[in-house]
């Protein structure tokens, strides 16, 4: 009786707590199946997804927990961006296509880096062996024996389960019970040391939003200095009386007629301060073409002809038939 009571105030405990927020981040190669899973998830046909660009957001509840899942693009050029939302993840989903035998190596490479990574060493790790429906897709025993995964999670002291799993198998309550398994893992896992973490991913987001507006001023701070070198850099046009300037522009108006740089030049030499600024323009713009004229041994040739005037670049270039 006594124990039926206390079962009773603990459900009652658990339902009147808030929703836990929880923050996941989905990896692994490109064409893992990261998309598809999540769209199984969510309720939506797995089976029509276009490669992922950059990242997508996806929020949904599960049970007692608002999840969000950062579906992270995979291609090798765009795996620099998976460590900015290390620090707000309270776990990690780890995709492999279990049929893709020839990157199981760039697979474990790749995996070794995100465990290791110190935003992310310590934090439970669900990985889904998916593709299983595919003929000749390692098993759960060859992708942890490839992945060397013992090894890899001990090192790095996460919590990790194995589902081997197909994504296109169903969605919505239909999916894969071995994906809505290794979900409900993942979560409980993240429960059970929820404010432990929660306090980690607190202070690695502030950390980490600190760097990003320190590295933001050290930016802004380059860019001043650079400008600053720029106005004092054109040096010879401001030591040159305006006549000088003037005669000088002439020559160049006359020596290649009908560019633009030196329309603008020309121009912009009749007028006292309004010239300085254009002048130095024109030191800038002119450089290509006015230089090799300086030589007076007549007019320079250049390698590639421009366009015609009025022509674009576009129409200028069509590929060959
Ligand atoms: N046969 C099979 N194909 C899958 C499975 N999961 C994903 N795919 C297909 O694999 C391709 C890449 O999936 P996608 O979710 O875009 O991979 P991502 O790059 O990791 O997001 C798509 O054509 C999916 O339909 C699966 O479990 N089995
Ligand atoms: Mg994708």
């Amino acid at each position: 009786m006594f124990s039926l009571m206390a079962n009773c105030c603990n459900c009652l405990k658990r339902w009147r707590e808030p929703a836990r927020k929880v923050t996941l981040v989905m990896v692994g190669l490109d064409n893992a199946g990261k998309t598809a899973t999540v769209r199984g998830i969510q309720g939506e046909n797995p089976r029509d997804v276009a490669p992922t660009v950059g990242f997508s957001k996806v929020d949904l509840k599960q049970g007692k927990f608002e999840v969000t899942i950062f579906d992270l693009g995979g291609g090798k050029r765009i795996r620099g961006i998976w460590k900015n939302y290390y620090s707000e993840s309270h776990g990690v989903v780890f995709v492999v296509d279990s049929s893709d035998v020839q990157r199981i190596q760039e697979t474990r490479e790749t995996m070794a880096e995100v465990l290791q990574h110190p935003r992310i060493a310590g934090k439970p790790v669900l990985v889904l062996a998916n593709k299983q429906d595919q003929e000749g897709a390692l098993a759960e025993a060859d992708i942890i024996e490839n992945l060397s995964l013992e090894k890899l999670v001990n090192e790095n002291k996460c919590l990790c389960q194995i589902e081997p799993c197909s994504a296109v198998l169903g969605y919505g309550k239909k999916v894969d019970k071995s994906i809505r398994k290794g979900l409900n893992w993942l979560l409980s896992n993240i429960a059970k040391d929820y404010e432990a973490i929660t306090e980690r991913v607190q202070k690695d987001t502030a950390e980490q939003h600190a760097q990003e507006e320190q590295d933001k001023k050290e930016r802004a701070e380059r860019v001043r200095q650079i400008r600053e070198e720029r106005k004092k850099s054109p040096v010879t046009c401001k030591s040159l009386s305006s006549s000088e300037q003037t005669r000088k522009m002439a020559t160049v108006k006359h020596l290649t007629p009908g560019s633009r740089a030196q329309n603008v030049s020309v121009h912009s030499a009749t007028t006292g301060d309004q010239s300085k600024k254009k002048t130095r323009k024109l030191h800038l713009k002119r450089k290509h073409r006015v230089d090799p004229l300086r030589t007076e041994d007549g007019p320079a040739e250049s390698p590639t002809p421009p366009p015609p005037p009025g022509q674009s670049f576009r129409s200028c270039c069509h590929s060959s038939p």
